[in-house]
C-alpha cells in the first residue's frame, strides 16, 4: 500500500442505523476531523440491511477499521449486533427519538448481556461527541500524536473554564 492510500484509509467508522441520524453524528465527524482521525461514514441497518450490517462487521477488522461507532434509535441494536461479529471496541451513541427521548435507545444499547460490550456513551449530541473522543482515546494508546493532542485539547478545556470562571468573579453576575 503507498502513503498517499494510507492517509485516506478509514481507521473508525461511524455506521448510522439511518440518514436521520446524521444530524447528530456529524458531531462525531466533526471531532475525528479535529483530531485528524480517517474516518468512513456509513449507513447500515440491523433490521433494514441485516445482511450488510454482517459484511461490514466481519469484514471491518481487515479492512483496518479500529473503532467502529454505532449509532441507532428506538430498539438501538445496530451496535449490539455489529458487536457480535467482530472483536473490534465498538462504541455505541444512542439516538434522541420522537416517542421515549433516548431512553429507548440507551437502555437498547447499554443493557447488553454478559460477553458482548458494547461501550454506551450519552443520549444525542454529547454522546456522538464523546465517542468520537472515546475512539480518539483508544487509539492515542498506540499514537503519540493523537495522545499529545488529546492532552492539548483537555487543556484547552481547563483553561475556557477558568477564563468563564474569571470573568464571572470579575463581573459578579453571569
Ligand atoms: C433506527 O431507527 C435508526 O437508527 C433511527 O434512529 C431510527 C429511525 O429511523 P428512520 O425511520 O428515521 O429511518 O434504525
Amino acid at each position: 500500500m503507498n502513503q498517499g492510500m494510507e492517509k485516506t484509509t478509514p481507521i473508525v467508522a461511524i455506521v448510522m442505523g439511518s440518514k436521520s441520524d446524521y444530524e447528530v453524528m456529524k458531531e462525531s465527524v466533526g471531532v475525528l476531523k479535529e483530531f485528524g482521525v480517517t474516518h468512513e461514514v456509513r449507513v447500515i441497518s440491523a433490521h433494514r440491511t441485516p445482511d450488510r450490517a454482517l459484511v461490514f462487521a466481519t469484514g471491518a477488522e481487515e479492512q483496518g477499521i479500529k473503532v467502529i461507532i454505532a449509532a441507532a434509535g428506538k430498539a438501538a441494536h445496530l451496535a449490539g449486533v455489529l458487536a457480535s461479529l467482530t472483536i473490534l471496541p465498538v462504541i455505541g451513541v444512542p439516538m434522541t427519538t420522537s416517542d421515549l427521548g433516548g431512553l429507548d435507545s440507551l437502555l437498547s444499547m447499554v443493557q447488553m448481556p454478559a460477553g458482548i460490550p458494547v461501550g454506551t456513551v450519552a443520549i444525542g449530541k454529547a454522546g456522538a461527541k464523546n465517542a468520537a473522543l472515546l475512539a480518539v482515546s483508544i487509539l492515542a494508546l498506540s499514537d503519540t500524536r493523537l495522545c499529545n493532542e488529546l492532552k492539548s485539547f483537555r487543556q484547552r478545556m481547563r483553561e475556557d473554564v477558568e477564563a468563564a470562571d474569571a470573568e464571572v468573579r470579575q463581573g459578579g453576575q453571569i
